[in-house]
C-alpha cells in the first residue's frame, strides 16, 4: 500500500496540500501517506453536510433510512475482506480478531440501528384543558443536524460505525474524523456508503490530527450542531471547552481504569480465562479493559499465579498467524508510554510476576510496537500505576477481605467506565451492579454487548449514554406539539 488516502467530501474523494505518513505497528515501515485536512477542507465537509440536510435525505422516513442502513450492512459484508485488511494493516491486530470482532460489529451496528429506529415508539399524552376539553401533546423527533464524529485508534471501525449508524438512522449528516493512526477502514467505509446509495454530503470523512488540525477545526466549526467523541478524558475536556463556546450537544465516551473483582466463590477457571480476555484483549487497548484486579484473599495467591502463567504463555506472531493472544501497540510512541508505566511500577515498588518489558524477535517486528503482557502486585491504591489509565496489556492484582471493601476499592478511582465481577452468588451479582459507580457492570463475563442497552461511563469516563434509545435521544432534537382538541 503506497497510495495517499484521501478525504471523502460531498460524495467525492479529495486530497489536500499536506499529508502525513501512516506507519505499520508491526514493523514500523510506512504503509501509506494520508491527506491532512486544512481548515478549508473541513469547511467544505461541513458545508456539504449542511447542504445534504436540505436535500432528499431530509425527506426520508425512518423506514427508508433503515433500508439504507441495511444496504450499508450488506455492502460492508460484501467488502468484508477489504475491511479486515485495512483494520489489520493499521492496527497490527490478529486477522482472526478482525474477522470475528471488529468487522462483523460494523455490519451489526448498521443492522441494529436500522431495527432500533424502525421500532422506536413515539410519546403522546392527552391533557385536560381549563374549559374541560382535551389537548393532545405529542413529541416529534427531528435530526439534530450536522454531527462531528471523532474516534480513536483502538477499535477504529467498530467505534466509528457505533456512532455513524445511529446518526444516519436519525436523519443526521456526519463529518467523521478517524484517528491519524487508523485512517484506512474509514476510507473503505466511505466507498461502502457511496456504493450503498447514500446521497452525497450525508457521510463526509476528513483525515488529520487533533490540535491545530482536522479535529480541532471540526469541533470548533460553527456549522457543526453536535459532537460525538470517543477518546482520552483529557481530550474530551479540551473538546468540551470548545463545544461549550459553540453551545453544541456532546456525547463523550472517555478513558477507563477499570476494576475486576474475583470473589472466592467464583468459578476460578472462568474467572482466570475471563480476566485474561479483559486484561489483554487487543493488546489491553480497549477502554473497558481491566487494569486493577481485586481478588478475595483465600484465592489471591492461586489466582495471581494462574493469571501470570497464562500471560507467560502469550502467543506472539504475525497478524496472519492463527491462535495469537497478543498484538503490537498502536505505535512506538504508545509503546514508550506503556514501557514508561512498566518502569514506573517497578519504581513504585511493584512485584513484576511476568512481563514488564518488550519481546525481541530478531526480525522486522523489532521495528514494531510490541510489549509483553504484564501482571503486577504489591502496589498501594494511590500509586500512579494504579490510578492512571495505561492502555496496554497490564493488570495489577490486590487482595480484599469482604464485599464492601471490594466495592470501596473498585470505586476509589477518578474513572467510572466498567467493571467485571466474578461470583457464583446471585444476590452478590445484583448487589455489585448497584454498588459499583460505573456505567457498565459485567458479571461472569466481559464485553458482552447488546446494542440496545445503554453504554457509557461515569466520572472522568464520559458524559451521556449511547446505545438503543439513548442513541436516538442524542442524535435527534425533540419538538413537543400541543394541539387543543376543543
Ligand atoms: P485521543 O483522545 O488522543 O484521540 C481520539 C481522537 O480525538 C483522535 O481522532 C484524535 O485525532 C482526536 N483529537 C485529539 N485531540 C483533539 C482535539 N483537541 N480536538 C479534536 N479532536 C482531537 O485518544 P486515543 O489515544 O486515540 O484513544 C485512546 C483513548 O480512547 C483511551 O483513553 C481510551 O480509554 C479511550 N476510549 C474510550 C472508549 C469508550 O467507549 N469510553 C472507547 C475507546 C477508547
Ligand atoms: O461496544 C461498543 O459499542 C463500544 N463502544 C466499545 C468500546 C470499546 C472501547 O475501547
Amino acid at each position: 500500500m503506497t497510495d495517499t488516502l484521501r478525504h471523502f467530501i460531498d460524495g467525492e474523494f479529495t486530497g489536500s496540500a499536506k499529508d502525513f505518513p501512516k506507519l505499520s505497528p508491526v514493523t514500523g515501515e510506512m504503509l501509506c501517506r494520508v491527506a491532512e485536512a486544512g481548515e478549508s477542507d473541513v469547511d467544505d465537509a461541513v458545508a456539504a453536510a449542511r447542504q445534504a440536510l436540505r436535500g432528499p435525505w431530509a425527506r426520508t422516513t425512518e423506514l427508508e433510512r433503515a433500508a439504507v442502513l441495511r444496504r450499508v450492512a450488506d455492502e460492508a459484508e460484501r467488502r468484508f475482506d477489504d475491511l479486515v485488511a485495512a483494520e489489520v494493516a493499521d492496527t497490527g491486530k490478529p486477522v482472526d480478531q478482525a474477522r470475528t470482532l471488529d468487522v462483523p460489529r460494523a455490519a451489526a451496528n448498521f443492522r441494529a440501528f436500522a431495527d432500533i429506529v424502525s421500532a422506536a415508539a413515539g410519546e403522546s399524552f392527552l391533557t385536560g384543558t381549563a374549559g374541560g376539553g382535551r389537548a393532545l401533546n405529542y413529541a416529534v423527533r427531528k435530526p439534530v443536524g450536522v454531527v462531528a464524529v471523532i474516534v480513536p485508534w483502538n477499535l477504529p471501525l467498530l467505534l466509528l460505525t457505533w456512532k455513524v449508524a445511529p446518526a444516519l438512522a436519525c436523519g443526521d449528516t456526519v463529518v467523521v474524523k478517524p484517528s491519524e493512526e487508523t485512517p484506512s477502514s474509514a476510507a473503505v467505509l466511505a466507498e461502502i456508503v457511496r456504493d450503498a446509495g447514500l446521497p452525497p454530503g450525508v457521510f463526509n470523512l476528513v483525515h488529520g490530527f487533533g490540535p491545530d488540525s482536522a479535529g480541532e477545526y471540526l469541533v470548533r466549526h460553527p456549522g457543526v450542531d453536535a459532537i460525538t467523541f470517543t477518546g482520552e478524558s483529557a481530550t474530551g475536556a479540551t473538546i468540551g471547552r470548545s463545544a461549550a463556546d459553540g453551545v453544541k450537544a456532546v456525547s463523550f465516551e472517555l478513558g477507563g481504569k477499570n476494576a475486576g473483582i474475583v470473589f472466592a466463590d467464583a468459578d476460578l477457571d472462568a474467572a482466570v480465562a475471563g480476566t485474561v480476555r479483559s486484561a489483554f484483549t487487543n493488546g489491553g487497548q480497549v477502554c473497558l479493559c481491566t487494569e486493577r484486579l481485586y481478588v478475595q484473599r483465600p484465592v489471591f495467591e492461586e489466582f495471581t499465579e494462574r493469571l501470570a502463567a497464562r500471560a507467560r504463555e502469550a502467543v506472539f506472531g504475525w497478524p496472519t498467524d492463527p491462535g495469537l493472544t497478543t498484538m503490537p501497540l498502536i505505535s512506538r510512541d504508545h509503546r514508550e508510554k506503556v514501557l514508561g508505566y512498566y518502569r514506573l511500577a517497578r519504581d513504585e515498588g511493584a512485584e513484576v510476576h511476568v512481563g514488564g518489558d518488550h519481546p525481541v524477535f530478531g526480525d522486522a517486528r523489532d521495528g514494531g510496537a510490541y510489549v509483553r503482557p504484564t501482571v503486577l502486585t504489591g502496589l498501594g491504591e494511590h500509586t500512579r500505576t494504579n490510578r492512571e489509565e495505561i492502555f496496554g496489556p497490564v493488570c495489577h492484582v490486590a487482595p480484599f477481605d469482604d464485599e464492601d471493601e471490594a466495592y470501596a476499592l473498585a470505586n476509589d478511582s477518578d474513572y467510572g467506565l466498567a467493571a467485571a465481577v466474578w461470583t457464583r452468588d446471585v444476590g452478590r451479582a445484583h448487589r455489585a451492579g448497584s454498588a459499583l459507580d460505573v456505567g457498565l457492570v459485567w458479571v461472569n463475563t466481559w464485553f458482552l454487548r447488546d446494542l440496545r442497552s445503554p453504554f457509557g461511563g461515569t466520572k472522568a469516563s464520559g458524559i451521556g449514554r449511547e446505545g438503543g434509545l439513548r442513541s436516538l435521544d442524542f442524535y435527534t432534537e425533540t419538538t413537543n406539539v400541543c394541539v387543543d382538541l376543543g
